[in-house]
C-alpha cells in the first residue's frame, strides 16, 4: 500500500534500524522505544491488524510467531521478552500495518499499564 508508512520501511523508502529480514517479515528497531530493546516485527506484505486475518494466512503467522524468540534473543534477549500487538482504536494501534511489539527488559518500562 502505498500511503503505509511500515510498507515504506519495507521497500527502503524510508530508513529504519533493521535487525532481522527474510522474504516474509522485517523487524525493525522502534522509533520511540519503550524499554531498552524495542523491536517491531511485520510481515512485508500489507495487512492492517489482526482483525484481518484468515485461515489462509496462518502459514505466515506462524512463521513470524516462531521467530520473534529467534530474533529477540540475536538481539541480546536472553532473559525472555514481551509482546503486544495492539488492534484497531480500541486497542490503542497507532500504525495499520500489522505488527508485534518485542520488548525486553521491561521492568522499567512505561507501556499503556501494563
Ligand atoms: O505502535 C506503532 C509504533 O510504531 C510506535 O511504537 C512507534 C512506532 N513507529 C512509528 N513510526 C516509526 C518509524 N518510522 N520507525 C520505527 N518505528 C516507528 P502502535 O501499536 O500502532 O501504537
Amino acid at each position: 500500500m502505498t500511503d503505509c508508512l511500515f510498507c515504506k520501511i519495507v521497500a527502503g523508502d524510508i530508513p529504519a534500524d533493521i535487525v532481522y529480514r527474510d522474504d516474509i517479515m522485517t523487524v525493525f528497531r522502534d522509533i520511540n522505544p519503550r524499554a531498552r530493546v524495542h523491536l517491531l516485527a511485520i510481515p512485508n506484505h500489507h495487512v492492517e491488524s489482526l482483525d484481518e486475518l484468515t485461515a489462509e494466512d496462518a502459514s505466515w503467522v506462524g512463521h513470524i510467531t516462531r521467530m520473534l524468540p529467534i530474533v529477540a534473543r540475536e538481539s541480546g534477549l536472553t532473559q525472555g521478552f514481551r509482546t503486544v500487538v495492539n488492534t484497531g482504536v480500541g486497542g490503542g494501534q497507532e500504525v495499520y500495518h500489522l505488527h508485534y511489539h518485542i520488548l525486553g527488559d521491561v521492568r522499567d518500562a512505561d507501556w499503556r499499564g501494563f
